[in-house]
């Protein structure tokens, strides 16, 4: 009778110290954030980096709601090599930054006065960052791309 008592009190007591485990609240889940880029994107303000001294961007898409007020800040992480950003309409970015390398070093490889271009960067040695601030004309998707001649095969991605 004893030994009975003993397992039927052990038992009530595994079931108490789970029904407690289980009553317990979850911590608060905050993942950190995995890198500046994606803290500073949390707090609505877009940003994009150039990744070392590849010729990519450290993401191949943007998004932005604040469509009237966009401050885009592009950092240049190469230690190498120079870059730009420049927002171009849907489907242009190719031909844009074939006009980019015809228009040469001294504007930036940026064409004057093309109105593919909605906006766009300087030419940033490395290291050097810019906070580029625009309106998005339409919602919808852009494409954006870095018009250093070479670059634009692997450096672009969407707005
Ligand atoms: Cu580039």
């Amino acid at each position: 009778m004893k030994r009975t008592s003993l397992i039927t009190l052990g038992l009530f007591t595994a079931t108490l110290v789970l029904a407690i485990a289980c009553s317990a609240p979850e911590p608060t889940k905050t993942p950190a954030p995995r890198s500046q880029s994606e803290i500073d994107s949390k707090r609505g303000r877009p940003i994009i980096s150039t990744v070392g001294d590849a010729l990519r961007f450290d993401r191949a898409e943007l998004r932005e709601t604040n469509q009237a007020s966009i401050k885009l800040t592009f950092v240049n992480a190469s230690k190498i090599y120079q870059h730009n950003w420049v927002l171009v309409k849907a489907g242009t970015k190719d031909a844009v930054a074939s006009a980019g390398a015809a228009a040469g070093a001294e504007n930036g490889w940026i064409p004057a006065g093309d109105d593919r271009i909605l906006a766009h960067s300087g030419l940033l040695d490395p290291g050097e960052t810019e906070v580029v601030s625009f309106s998005a004309p339409f919602v919808g998707t852009y494409q954006f791309v870095c018009t250093f001649p070479g670059h634009a095969a692997t450096m672009f991605g969407n707005l």
